[in-house]
C-alpha cells in the first residue's frame, strides 16, 4: 500500500473522483455476487442489508411503501438502496481523492454493515460474512487504485494557474478544493494529463464491466441453484379425502369478475423475503416442539406418507384494502395440523402455535383454532401442483378463517407450542393484532370504477367472504338508496369466498354502487371505514360509474 505521505497524488476532478467511488462500489457489489452463489443469495450485501431494512423500518413507512409501490415494494427497496449506495460511493470517492484513507474507512464501514446484516439473518453462519468481506476488500482495492494507485489521474504538464505536484503549492487533490476552484457545480471531467486520463477511464470501463458481468452472472448462477428441479420431481400423493367438486355455477364466468379458483400464477404474494427461500425437500424437516409432551420431527417423505386431505380455502391478507386484491382461493393438499398436534400432545396453557419459516419469519396461531375441527393444513400442494416456490415450497400452513399473517407460514420448518403471553410473532411488535380472524368483506369486481356504461340492464358482480363462518347474504345499493339482495352463487364450503351478482337497471347520470355482506352469524359488515392496521380494514366497497 501507499504510505500516507503520498496523499494527494491524485489530480482528479470531482466528477472523476465520484466516478471512481461509484466504480469501487460496483466492484464491491459485483464481486460479492459470485461469492454469494456459494454462501446463499441472502448473504449478498444488498439483499442482506435490504432484509435488515425490511425488518427494522417503522410500520408506517412500510405501509407507505406498500401503498405506493404495491407488490413491487421489494424492487423499489432494492433500487432505492442501490441509488443511495451509489450516492454515498460518489461522495466517498470525492473524499478519498483528498484523503484516500477516508475512502477506505468508508468502504470498511459499508463492508461491516454488510457483514452485520448477513450474520444477523435467521439461520446465518460465519461463512455468510464472506460476500461482504470479499466485496469490501476488492472495492477498497479499486478505490485505492483510482485515487492513489496505478489507475490514478496524474496532473498534466504545468500550465498557468494549474496546481501540480512539485513545489510548495498544496497537493493537487487539495487544490481541487482550493477557493480559486469553483466549488459549486460540476467541474469538467477532463482533469490531469491525457495519458493518465485515458488509463483512468479504461480502468473505470473495465472494472465496471467486470463487476456487471460478475454480478449478473453470480445472480443467474444463484438462481440456477434454486429448487425448481426438486419441486418438479415431487410426486404428490392422492388425497384420502378429496376436495368437494366445485358446484356448477360457482363460477359466474363474468368478465372482470375474479374466477372462483385463483390460478397459481395469479395468486397474490405477500412476504418479507427479498429473495425467495429455496428449501430442498430432501433436507427439509419439521419440528413440532416447545410445550408438548411428545416432540415430533418429520422429513418431507414422512409427511407425504401421511393421509392427505384436499380442501378449497380462501386466503386473505390483513393488508388488503377495502376493494383490494390481496385475496385468492385455491385447492390445497396437505396433512391436517390437528392430527400432528394430537400426536405431539400440547401442554395445558400452550395456547399459541408459532409457525416458523426457514428465514426466521413467524406467525402465531391459537392452538384452539388449529384443533377445533376446521381444515387447518400443513399444505404441500396448491391447485394440483407442488406449492410454487414463492408460495412456500415445500410446506406451508393454511388455516381457514384467519388472516395470513397469523396463520399461513410459508417455508415452514417449526411449529412451536408456547403461549400468547410468552411470545410475540413477527408482526405483533410491529403494531398488528396478535389475533387475526378474517373480517367479513365484499368487493365489486364489475363494473370497474369510473367506467362509462350505457343505460339499461347492467350486471353488477363481485366476491364476498367470511371464511369459516360463511356468507349468508350480499346486498347492493345505488346512490344511498335501499339495500337490494344480490344473488349468491353456490360455493364449495364456508371456507371460501362466494361470487354474487345483481342486475341493475342503470339510468343516465353519475352513480355510486356499494356492497355489503352479512355472514352466517348474522353480522353485517360495518360501513365505518377503518384502516388495515391493526386487524383488517372495514367499510363498504364503493364504485362510481357514469351511465351515458
Ligand atoms: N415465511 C413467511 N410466510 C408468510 C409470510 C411471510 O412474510 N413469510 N407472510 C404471510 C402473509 S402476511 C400472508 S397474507 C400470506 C400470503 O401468502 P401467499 O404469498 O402465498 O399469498 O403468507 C403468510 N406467510
Ligand atoms: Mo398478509
Amino acid at each position: 500500500m501507499v504510505a500516507p505521505t503520498l496523499v494527494g497524488v491524485s489530480s482528479m476532478s470531482r466528477p472523476q473522483a465520484a466516478l471512481a467511488g461509484v466504480t469501487a462500489a460496483a466492484v464491491a457489489i459485483g464481486a460479492a455476487e459470485p461469492v454469494a452463489v456459494l454462501t446463499g443469495p441472502r448473504s449478498a450485501p444488498l439483499i442482506a442489508v435490504g432484509g435488515l431494512v425490511v425488518d427494522v423500518v417503522p410500520e408506517p413507512l412500510k405501509q407507505f411503501a406498500i401503498a405506493v409501490f404495491g407488490t413491487s415494494d421489494k424492487i423499489a427497496l432494492l433500487v432505492g438502496a442501490a441509488v443511495l449506495l451509489a450516492a454515498f460511493a460518489a461522495l466517498l470517492g470525492v473524499l478519498a481523492a483528498r484523503r484516500w484513507w477516508i475512502g477506505l474507512a468508508g468502504i470498511a464501514g459499508f463492508a461491516a454493515l454488510g457483514v452485520a446484516a448477513a450474520l444477523t439473518r435467521a439461520g446465518a453462519d460465519a461463512a455468510d460474512a464472506l460476500p461482504a468481506l470479499v466485496g469490501g476488500g476488492l472495492g477498497a482495492l479499486t478505490l485505492w487504485a483510482f485515487v492513489a494507485g496505478p489507475l490514478r489521474v496524474d496532473s498534466g504538464p504545468a500550465a498557468p494557474g494549474t496546481a501540480h505536484r512539485a513545489g510548495p503549492t498544496p497537493p493537487p487533490a487539495v487544490a481541487a478544493f482550493a477557493p480559486e476552484q469553483p466549488l459549486a457545480g460540476w467541474e469538467p471531467l477532463e482533469r490531469g494529463d491525457p495519458g493518465s486520463r485515458r488509463r483512468f477511464l479504461r480502468g473505470v470501463g473495465l472494472l465496471a464491466g467486470t463487476a456487471a458481468v460478475a454480478g449478473l452472472g453470480g445472480h443467474w448462477l444463484a438462481g440456477r441453484r434454486g429448487v425448481s428441479a426438486a419441486r418438479q420431481a415431487v410426486a404428490l400423493p392422492a388425497p384420502v379425502a378429496p376436495a368437494p367438486l366445485v358446484p356448477a355455477g360457482a363460477d359466474l364466468s363474468v368478465g372482470q369478475l375474479a374466477p372462483y379458483v385463483t390460478p397459481n400464477r395469479a395468486f397474490y404474494r405477500i412476504d418479507t423475503a427479498l429473495v425467495v427461500p429455496q428449501v430442498d425437500p430432501a433436507t427439509w424437516r419439521l419440528r413440532i416442539h416447545g410445550r408438548v409432551r411428545n416432540p415430533i420431527e418429520l422429513s418431507f417423505a414422512e409427511l407425504l406418507a401421511r393421509p392427505m386431505v384436499e380442501r378449497y380455502v380462501t386466503l386473505a391478507c390483513v393488508s388488503n384494502e377495502v376493494g383490494g386484491d390481496l385475496i385468492g382461493n385455491a385447492r390445497w393438499l396437505g396433512v391436517p395440523i390437528r392430527e400432528l398436534l394430537d400426536e405431539a400432545e400440547p401442554e395445558e396453557g400452550a395456547d399459541q402455535v408459532v409457525g416458523r419459516s426457514v428465514d426466521g419469519w413467524t406467525c402465531g396461531t391459537p392452538t384452539a383454532v388449529l384443533r377445533d375441527g376446521r381444515d387447518a393444513l400443513l399444505a404441500v400442494g396448491m391447485n394440483g401442483e407442488p406449492l410454487p416456490v414463492e408460495h412456500g415450497f415445500p410446506v406451508r400452513m393454511v388455516v381457514p378463517g384467519l388472516y395470513g399473517y397469523v396463520s399461513a407460514c410459508k417455508w415452514v420448518t417449526e411449529l412451536e407450542l408456547t403461549s400468547f403471553a410468552d411470545f410475540d410473532a413477527y408482526w405483533v411488535p410491529r403494531g398488528w393484532s396478535a389475533q387475526g380472524p378474517v373480517r367479513t368483506q365484499s368487493r365489486i369486481d364489475t363494473p370497474r370504477p369510473r367506467t362509462r356504461l350505457t343505460a339499461g340492464p347492467v350486471m353488477v358482480a363481485g366476491v364476498a367472504w367470511a371464511q369459516h363462518r360463511g356468507v349468508r347474504a350480499v346486498e347492493v345499493r345505488v346512490d344511498d338508496g335501499p339495500w337490494q339482495r344480490a344473488a349468491l352463487a353456490p360455493t364449495v364450503s364456508v371456507d371460501t369466498w362466494v361470487q354474487w351478482s345483481w342486475r341493475w337497471a342503470a339510468t343516465q347520470g353519475e352513480h355510486t354502487l356499494q356492497v355489503r355482506a352479512t355472514n352466517a352469524d348474522g353480522e353485517t359488515q360495518p360501513g365505518e371505514r377503518r384502516p388495515v392496521a391493526p386487524d383488517g380494514a372495514t367499510g363498504w366497497h364503493t364504485v362510481r360509474v357514469t351511465v351515458g
